[in-house]
């Protein structure tokens, strides 16, 4: 870094000196260049302290600048860090500012840039400063009108915001369209596209009657792939109407699909940006789990239409505000299309596998940072998926319908405004009457909090006694912790096996058998009484808040959770309890040399999962999945990566074949005839049974995994058999490695899988494989999809991203210098492999801490310095 990034805080928002009433663009598409001009109507901000300059932000190449139609001389304006001033403006004037862009060689992929030959926008969070000078900060809302200009050949089709509302031939060559956006936004939801696609058209009647035309864009050769996307959409637009009263409010809604995308998706107003991985899903290129993600991402940007366009973030800060809230509203919509139960342990699993880690490490933040050098550094799992948590904590204390109330009441008071985290809390206590003052510290305070729970019955009183304790652990800049306000759902399970009604101490009514307890102090005790025998409490139902639960329970009590508990995500939790017990005893004794070995109890709880035929198959190979490596590594105080990986390894090469009987059987069970959606679940465990019976020294199951990768009909059995075999060097797994990526060579979003497939492999000479992959044909540094791919599944690679000699950090530093010159908000992404360098045995440790020192002593870009540096403070 030449020079010092400088830090913005939360604390230092003030509001803008002026406001921006309308916004004119007119893009003019020539071959290399872009030019762009912006005709703004300003005006002097009344709430604001006043001030005679006008600050704007941009970094473009300034080519003219002119106020009320006069065009400034050198001392009226100046050019400095990415601003710029105007001096000795008037209240009320025009500025017609001109920049010239590059967009072919704009490599980081904000503002606007190229792919495939195609024109894209990129805007959020402040990309718009990179197409012209603007007040580019979200509560400057202005309606906006964007003309576009381009060779009719290469750029037949112009889309940008609203309504198209007129178009004509400038001359024989070039054409023009217009578009008008009726409703204001913050420049962060503008989009343009220029290039030639085709659509996939549709319709949609509102509850109002209002009839949407759909527009999915893609390149010609992916149409057919767009179906999938178009009947999600019109599920989420369907769902939102009737869950929650929100209705689309335009005539036309617009989704692009781009291969080069920093991100999953975009929601600009009326014209939706997708990173083509969350647009085309056919069966034989996606798989199940591909299919979800795009109902899922659709679902996303639309629902952003209401939560985060209708009403926005006053400042980056309060950036949950509308992403946890869109995510918790997207989790809603894919649990109601599919199994709430599956849905929940899927989400719950994503947030320990990824947010918790976070939430312990040097980035460690609140959902509402305080303050950040990058903003793109701060679109983080900790903002979205905890932020979504803690909406659904809302929902949780509230009841569906105080919850829908809140949002109705938030609407109505902020509906085309920008506002902060505390106004959507103050609308959720003021439409329920509920205090949730002290429920504000989980936007201000970081790290996982810590519920150590003790139980004790008295037979005697009949009384059931459950004390609480909380703790939350230090984080970067927060040493103490206060009390957060955590909504924990509970049961107690009886003898046999239902659960008891739930009366508290001086209650005089039996109450349900979930309850949901507030807690609130450091330490609580809530006595239920008339409890006839001792139960088995059933703790953190549903998941009711983002915490780590600890209590005491035998073997035989998780077991009988396993197989009794009303809740399936308690189910579902006491297999994981179990497991994570598990490995913390087996951890023990590999470190202390001795033999490991299975409890019989722990194979006996998976083998009576396997014949429970009844059960839903999505949510048996749920419950048959340990927790994975980057969890065990949260638990253990020091990690030695290569012995958690061996430990893990062991019970499932021990499971595998303790119960190959029952694996072949529910293999075997579980094959269909032909492809429907609806099998997804029984693909599941199918895939999942043919991956630990590849486990076995046997012929079999390789013989049948490289049949089915080379017979299937779908992606998901394709790949399946796969990552079956991705681990066992051989003849199985080449000539099917070699088939696939011959056949898919031509389908970018295939080959991403089977980058991934490389990078993730257990075999020998896969850090060799990966550099190699670097040179593939198909591979580009560039694409971000295809570094994450490649990158981000050899960041994962337990042994070997962690190789002993270093080999593996080594490469990957060398590969986020490579990526940080390209596009620095992918390099920040892939660097934060290094995050838990602390966490590590002292050999590990002192290897990442070189390789961050040696980034530390390069050229970095904003996003990767700000990660690098918090590394190592
Ligand atoms: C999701 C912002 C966009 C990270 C996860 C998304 C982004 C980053 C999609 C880009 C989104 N507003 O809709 O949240
Ligand atoms: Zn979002």
């Amino acid at each position: 870094m030449a020079q010092q990034p400088q830090i913005k805080y939360l604390k230092d928002y003030s509001a803008p000196a002026f406001l921006i009433d309308r916004v004119d663009l007119k893009f003019d598409i020539q071959d290399d260049i872009t030019r762009v001009q912006s005709r703004l109507v300003v005006n002097r901000n009344d709430k604001a302290a006043a001030s005679r300059e006008l600050v704007l932000s941009g970094s473009a190449r300034l080519t003219s600048l002119t106020l009320d139609g006069e065009r400034l001389a050198a001392g009226r304006y100046r050019l400095e860090d990415e601003t710029l001033v105007v001096n000795e403006v008037p209240d009320s004037f025009i500025l017609e500012v001109e920049t010239e862009l590059a967009p072919a060689a704009n490599t980081s992929l904000m503002g606007l840039y190229a792919s495939n030959g195609n024109l894209f926008t990129q805007c959020e969070p402040e990309g718009f400063r990179k197409i012209t000078y603007y007040l580019d900060r979200p509560d400057v809302m202005a309606r906006f009108t964007t003309t576009i200009i381009a060779d009719r050949q290469k750029y037949p089709i112009l889309l940008s915001n609203g309504n198209k509302v007129g178009e004509g031939l400038s001359d024989k060559k070039r054409h023009w369209v217009k578009w008008v956006d009726p409703y204001r936004k913050p420049s962060y939801l503008f989009a343009m596209v220029a290039g030639r696609l085709s659509a996939l058209k549709d319709r949609f009647v509102t509850m109002r009657g209002r009839d949407v035309a759909l527009e999915i864009w893609t390149e010609p050769a992916d149409l057919d792939k767009a179906r999938h996307a178009m009947e999600s959409l019109k599920r989420a637009m369907a769902w939102d109407e009737h869950r929650f009263g929100l209705e689309y409010d335009l005539d036309i809604y617009m989704i692009v699909a781009v291969g080069d995308f920093n991100m999953g998706a975009m929601e600009n107003k009326g014209l939706n940006v997708f990173n083509t991985k969350y647009v085309l899903a056919r069966q034989d290129t996606a798989t199940d789990t591909d299919f979800e993600g795009v109902e899922r991402v659709i679902g996303h940007e639309y629902f952003h239409n209401w939560t985060g366009n209708r009403v926005t973030c006053r400042d980056w800060f309060q950036l949950s505000l509308k992403e946890g809230l869109t995510v918790f509203r997207d989790q809603e919509f894919s649990s109601d299309m599919t199994s709430a139960a599956v849905k929940r342990i899927e989400d719950v699993k994503g947030l320990r596998a990824m947010q918790f880690p976070e939430d312990a490490g040097p980035t460690a933040h609140p959902i509402r940072p305080d303050s950040y050098i990058e903003m793109n550094n701060f679109y983080t799992m900790t903002v979205y998926e905890k932020g979504a948590e803690v909406v659904r904590m809302y929902q949780t204390l509230l009841g569906r319908d105080g919850f829908r109330k809140g949002l109705d009441l938030y609407f109505r008071r902020h509906d085309g405004h920008a506002v902060t985290c505390d106004d959507f809390r103050a609308a959720m206590a003021d439409a329920s009457g509920v205090d949730l003052d002290q429920f504000a510290l989980w936007y201000s305070q970081a790290g996982t909090p810590r519920l150590d729970v003790v139980g004790d019955y008295d037979a005697e009183a009949r009384e059931y006694r459950l004390t609480v304790r909380q703790s939350c652990p230090a984080t970067p800049g927060q040493d103490v912790k206060l009390p957060f306000h955590i909504p924990l759902a509970l049961g107690l399970v009886g003898r046999d096996g239902r659960d008891v009604p739930l009366t508290l101490a001086g209650e005089l009514e039996a109450g349900a058998g979930t309850r949901v307890l507030d807690v609130k102090a450091a330490e609580q005790t809530f006595t239920f009484v008339d409890i006839e025998s001792e139960p088995v409490p059933s703790l953190l139902r549903g998941f009711s808040a983002p915490v780590e639960l600890f209590f005491d329970w035998s073997d035989e009590a998780l077991t009988f959770l396993m197989a009794h508990d009303s809740d399936s995500f308690a189910r579902w939790e006491a297999g994981q309890t179990f497991a994570r017990r598990l490995f913390l005893r087996l951890i023990g004794d590999a470190e202390q040399g001795r033999e490991l070995a299975l409890p019989q109890g722990f194979v006996a709880a998976l083998h009576a999962i396997l014949k429970d035929h009844a059960a839903d198959p999505a949510f048996k190979s749920l419950m048959l999945a340990l927790p994975g490596e980057a969890e065990i590594l949260e638990m253990v105080t020091v990690a030695d990566p290569a012995l958690i990986h061996r430990v893990r390894e062991f019970v499932l090469a021990q499971l595998a074949l303790q119960l190959r009987a029952e694996w072949r059987e529910a293999y075997d069970l579980n094959l269909t005839r032909e492809y429907r959606p609806q099998d997804a679940g029984r693909r599941a465990l199918k895939n999942h049974a043919l991956a630990m019976l590849c486990r076995l020294a046997d012929a079999w199951p390789l013989e049948t995994a490289r049949e089915q990768c080379m017979k299937a009909d779908n992606m998901t059995d394709q790949l399946g058999a796969l990552l079956a075999l991705r681990d066992r060097d051989g003849e199985e797994r080449s000539d099917c490695l070699d088939a696939f990526s011959e056949r898919w060579a031509g389908d970018a979003l295939v080959m991403d899988k089977y980058f991934s497939l490389l990078a993730s492999s257990q075999i020998p000479c896969t850090l060799e494989h990966v550099k190699s992959a670097l040179s593939h044909p198909a591979f580009s540094l560039k694409n971000p999809n295809k570094a994450r791919a490649l990158l981000g599944a050899f960041a994962r690679n337990m042994p070997h991203f962690h190789a002993a000699d270093g080999s593996g950090y080594h490469f990957l530093a060398d590969q986020v210098l490579a990526l940080d010159a390209i596009n620095p908000q992918v390099a920040s992404r892939v660097v934060q492999a290094f995050n838990r360098w602390k966490k590590l045995e002292p050999g590990r440790q002192a290897l990442m801490k070189a390789e961050l020192e040696r980034l530390a002593a390069a050229e970095l870009s904003r996003d990767v310095y700000e990660i690098v540096s918090k590394n190592l403070e």
